[in-house]
């Protein structure tokens, strides 16, 4: 007997789905299933998430994710709880950060193997849609088969043998302030810890996703999503090593960026303060943890992008010991343009190395805040202010993220500051 026909169906008739984690990737991912009238249950340890998701709101900044998430709530389609229930696919879409030493941190997918094995039944899917370093698919599988003797699962099985379990990774691959769009139209890497198991999650996905979806095995689905990201790291150090190159040279790097890119296989990304997010900032480390020899580039870009916040800071701080207390107008404190998202931001370490550093006032603008965040916080000579304030003080305005807000500045607005435009969009040349 082979494993389709002992599962007669394994991921087709899914009708219930469990997604483990509500955040920027889970929510909009049960949302979106919901909304193909699944019956979606959203997990999440988080109180506040769970009761904000049943009130029809949404605890998290994305377009017209409130909208969908009040739509499928009042449907009836959506429920949030703290507790993981029983159903036919789990996707488990928690965080996956590094540790102290820049190794991955699997403990939240651990926790999500330890809440759903118990209620898993024969013919289940489970899918890890979070990012992961390569064997953590596996890793999964191994953590639900240590409390499931009475199951066989797929890392069990050879040749024709037949798992209960199907267990697969489909990354993520959202941008965020996109998502909901990318979720639907991107095309999908889906990496089974067999192939039947990458059969049962296309069933899944091809609910929603209108993208191509490509079926490989659990490892190459998970090295490929690593090197999407490294790869994007890797054209910022690039471009933000040009604007070093440009700084000692005395050449502007947009302009020189902005002539090579007009050959047709040149396109440079844009330098900046650094990179921040909880993605681009972290996934090239774990594979270099997992070929520390091999991965020599993809270090050095790491470490590029993570030089720039305090060159930034060398620059501002320069100019600012020319005056005697300075008054500094940061613009941004997200980690990117039009994003309420400040996790990992380079915005965020700038200001608060800026703090330490000054002795001067500094007013932050940031649109999409109400309040610091708490790196900031309760910081004397900084204040959160707006626009208008921060600009009639300013002996000097540093520009950290390019929001809307901020690209309608005009250059006389700035007239008699002194200005440094981390992101292009004054000083385009
Ligand atoms: N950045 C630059 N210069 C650029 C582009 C970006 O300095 O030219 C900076 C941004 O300001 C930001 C950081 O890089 O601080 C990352 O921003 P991003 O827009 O490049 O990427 P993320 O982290 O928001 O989303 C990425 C996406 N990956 C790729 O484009 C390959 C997204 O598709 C992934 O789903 C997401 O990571 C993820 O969750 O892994």
């Amino acid at each position: 007997m082979d494993e389709l026909s002992r599962n007669p169906s394994p991921g087709g008739d899914i009708e219930t789905i469990v997604v483990v984690g509500l955040g920027y990737v889970g929510l909009p991912v049960a949302t979106v299933l919901s909304s193909c009238r699944k019956r979606v249950v959203g997990v999440d340890t988080n109180p506040a998430a769970v009761s904000a998701i049943n009130a029809g709101r949404v605890h998290i900044v994305e377009p017209d994710l409130d909208m969908l998430v009040r739509a499928s709530v009042s449907t009836g389609t959506l429920r949030a709880t703290d507790r993981v229930e029983e159903g036919d696919a789990f996707i488990v879409a928690v965080p996956t950060p590094f540790d102290s030493d820049k190794r991955p941190d699997l403990s939240h997918v651990h926790a999500a193997a330890d809440s759903i094995a118990p209620v898993l039944r024969r013919g289940n899917l489970v899918v890890l849609e979070s990012t992961a370093p390569v064997g953590a698919t596996e890793r999964l599988s191994r953590w639900l088969a240590e409390h499931r003797p009475d199951l066989v699962f797929p890392h069990q099985v050879t040749g024709d043998e037949v798992a209960d379990i199907h267990i697969a990774h489909c990354p993520e691959r959202v941008l965020p302030g996109k998502v909901l769009r990318e979720l639907v139209e991107t095309d999908r890497v889906i990496g089974g810890i067999t192939p039947a198991c990458a059969e049962a999650a296309k069933r899944l996905y091809g609910t929603f996703v209108k993208g191509e979806i490509f079926l490989t095995s659990a490892p190459v689905a998970e090295l490929t999503k690593l090197a999407e990201n490294a790869f994007r790291d890797v054209n910022i150090a690039f471009a933000n090593e040009m604007a070093l190159i440009c700084e000692t040279l005395g050449l502007n790097v947009w302009e020189v960026i902005r002539l090579a890119n007009r050959h047709p296989r040149v396109n440079i990304l844009h330098p900046g303060p650094g990179v921040g997010g909880h993605c681009i900032a972290i996934d090239p480390w774990f594979i270099v943890d997992s070929a520390p020899q091999a991965a020599r580039l993809i270090r050095t870009a790491r470490q590029i992008n993570d030089e720039r916040p305090t060159l930034i800071v060398e620059r501002v701080k320069a100019i600012a010991d020319r005056f005697k207390h300075p008054r500094i107008a940061a613009l941004g404190l997200s980690y990117k343009a039009d994003i309420d998202d400040v996790r990992e931001s380079p915005a965020v370490a700038i200001v608060q190395a800026l703090a330490d550093a000054v002795d001067g006032t500094i007013d932050v603008v940031e649109p999409h805040l109400s309040a610091l965040p708490r790196a900031l916080a309760e910081r004397e000579r900084l204040s959160l202010v707006p626009l208008a304030t921060a600009l009639s003080h300013a002996d000097i305005v540093i520009l950290l993220v390019d929001h809307k807000a901020f690209k309608g500045l005009s250059r006389t607005m700035l007239r008699e500051k002194i200005v440094i435009d981390t992101r292009g969009v004054w000083d385009q040349g």
